[in-house]
């Protein structure tokens, strides 16, 4: 005698049909997405048309005094005591042998003109409101080529 015990498991399957398919949703699924770009390209855009550098005429703004300088082996003449502050423009003669020039020691000791002996130069300087001192860079000449100038 065989039973067999059939059981009837009874799977109530119970299709959950989605009551109608209205997909037009109004919402759009996720955060619109910020795109943050900080500063990754320079949109400084380097427009600026540079119409070449002329190494005689340097741009430093308006020339507010003309200086003559006379150079001669071992003297100056012309290097006024007292300038308005702004851009100077020093034109410079040397008269005697040797070369000469004139350095600035407050300007990092920068040479604003030089020449050789019989020869001239002319250069600007911009100088704030200070004292200043004027020599001759040319090795053993500050001794005797030396001038301070009180800018105001
Ligand atoms: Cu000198």
């Amino acid at each position: 005698m065989r039973r067999s015990l059939i059981a009837l498991t009874a799977v109530a399957a119970i299709g959950l049909a989605g009551c109608g398919g209205d997909d037009d949703d109004p919402v759009t699924d996720g955060p619109a997405e910020q795109v943050d770009e900080p500063d990754d390209a320079d949109p400084d855009e380097d427009a600026d048309p540079d119409p070449g550098d002329d190494p005689d005429e340097p741009d430093e703004g308006e020339i507010v005094e003309t200086i003559t300088v006379e150079a001669g082996d071992l003297y100056f003449e012309g290097i006024p005591e007292t300038l308005p502050a702004g851009t100077i423009e020093i034109e410079f003669e040397n008269v005697g042998e040797m070369l000469h020039d004139i350095a600035i020691e407050e300007l990092d000791d920068i040479v604003v003109v030089a020449a050789a002996g019989g020869e001239s130069d002319v250069g600007t300087v911009t100088l704030e409101p200070g004292e200043y001192t004027f020599y001759c860079a040319v090795p053993g000449h500050r001794p005797d080529m030396e001038v301070t100038v009180t800018v105001e």
